[in-house]
Formats: C-alpha cells, structure tokens, sequence
C-alpha cells in the first residue's frame, strides 16, 4: 500500500479511496459485526421506509455492547491506517455507525460531520468499509477540497433529508448543491473490501441506493492529535451529551467515554 500517496490525496482531497483494505477473514468479521447490530439494535437504530422506498437501517454506538463490533473497530489494521495516513501519534476510538441500504433506499443529504459532534479537530475522521458491490451511482458522493471551506454547516437528518433546525443560525450556514458547485463531485465503484477514508470536515453524500445489492456499511470514527472537545455542535449525534460525556470547550478527549487505541 503507498501511504504516502494515499495521505497526499487524502490532505488534498478531504477523502481517499483504499481498494481491497481488507483481507477475506476482515471482510467476514465486517459482515458478522455489522449482522449482528441488525440483529440486536440500538435504541438509537433507525429504519426509514415508505412505501415507494426501501429501507435504509442505521444505528450507531455498539462498541461497548456488541463484542463483533469494538473487536473490528480496534483492529490494528485501521488504527495504523489512520494514524499513518493523517501522521497523528494518537488515535481514540469516536464510535461506530452501520448504514444498510437496500434498492431504492434514499440518498443521503449532503453534509458534513463536524457540526454532529462533540469534538473538533482537523485530523478527526471516518473510515467507511462495505462488503457489498457498490458501483458509484450508488454510493457516497465526496466534494473535493471542501475540507478546506473554514465554515460550519447545520447538520441535516437523514431520516428527512431536512436541516436540523430551520431556523438560520450564525454559526451554521446552510449547505446545499449550490455551496458544492465549483466542487468536483466524485463517487467511487465500491468492491467488497474496499475503504473510503475521509475527515470531518468534508462535505458528502450519497446517490439513492438504485443497486439491486443490499448495501451493508460500518463507517467506524476516529480521533486522532488535536481531537479536542467543542461545545459547537447542533443535536450531538450520538448524543453523547446526554449521556454522561461533560462537554467543555477545548477540553482533552475523555478516556473513560473513548478508549486511546494507540499512543
Ligand atoms: O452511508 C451513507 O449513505 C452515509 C455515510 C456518511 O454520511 C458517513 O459515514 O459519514
């Protein structure tokens, strides 16, 4: 693997796309870890579905419950992948989120990640793994270089497409395909194993799921050096505010809510 060239598109870009990250044993962990959150949901899970669409599941947080899932979000694989591809020193474990969309299933409206949580940080970042076919007009959409924009924007549901609060806000400016036109948009032919890797701070999406596959993702969150507390966030998600995490401003991140992964 070129590390090298992957952290220069991925500083450059705001994202990167890592063809065959996982091995056959990893891809079956992904399945049977992600398999067992459908099986055993959250509180937190979410299933939209309407007549017309198909179901989009999403849960995020079961590290701490779901032995499949802490096991494969600690793997060392990705902790060096991530600390190596961003030259951070450390790497605390966020949390974990499953996406599983099935045919029709509705895009995902576009966004960034920042706004959604309690921490900020420029190395802060997701890397979303899929053990399904997705051929790129079915996937995540990612504007290039729009981890550079030096702006907030309100965090919007996925459940409605909608922003979180309507009314306007100083600090969180509203994004839509018109803040993203002198972007270029790019998606990606998803093979089962591959990795998108791509920080907080870039604005994405995705196409409504037309693929006939299911579309099973872990998109699992990372912190990495500079990863401070932020109380600039709308309706944390997860809401770790509201459950037990004191949020100060610039405080470091808490190790009893996060586990230091590598040091
Ligand atoms: O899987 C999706 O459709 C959206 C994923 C996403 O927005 C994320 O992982 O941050």
């Amino acid at each position: 693997m070129n590390i090298e060239n992957y952290s220069k598109q991925l500083f450059e870009n705001g994202f990167v796309h890592i063809p065959n990250l996982l091995n056959k044993d990893e891809l079956d962990a992904l399945i049977a870890a992600i398999d067992s959150d459908m099986k055993s949901p959250s509180p937190f899970a979410r299933v939209m579905e309407s007549e017309k669409k198909g179901k989009f599941f999403m849960d995020f947080n079961n590290w701490k419950r779901l032995p499949l899932i802490n096991q494969f979000c600690r793997l060392p694989k990705l902790v060096n992948l991530v600390t190596q591809l961003t030259g951070s020193k450390k790497c605390w474990l966020f949390h974990d989120h499953v996406l599983v969309k099935d045919t029709d299933a509705s895009a995902t409206p576009i966004h960034h990640d920042r706004p959604y949580y309690i921490f900020k940080g420029d190395l802060n970042l997701s890397v979303w793994m899929t053990p399904d076919h997705v051929p790129p007009d079915s996937g995540l959409i990612f504007y290039k270089g729009t981890h550079k924009i030096d702006k907030l924007f309100m965090p919007k549901s996925f459940i409605s497409g909608k922003n979180i609060i309507e009314q306007k806000s100083e600090s969180f400016e509203i994004v839509d395909s018109e803040t993203v036109k002198d972007y270029e948009a790019i998606s990606f032919d998803m093979k089962p194993g591959d990795a998108l890797v791509f920080f907080n701070s870039t604005i994405h999406a995705s196409h409504p799921h037309l693929s006939q596959n299911r579309r099973r993702a872990l998109s699992v969150r990372y912190l990495l050096d500079g990863a401070s507390m932020t109380k600039n966030y709308i309706n944390a998600t997860p809401p770790f505010d509201r459950m037990g995490v004191k949020v100060v401003e610039d405080a470091p991140v808490p190790e009893n809510f996060f586990p230091l992964l590598k040091s």
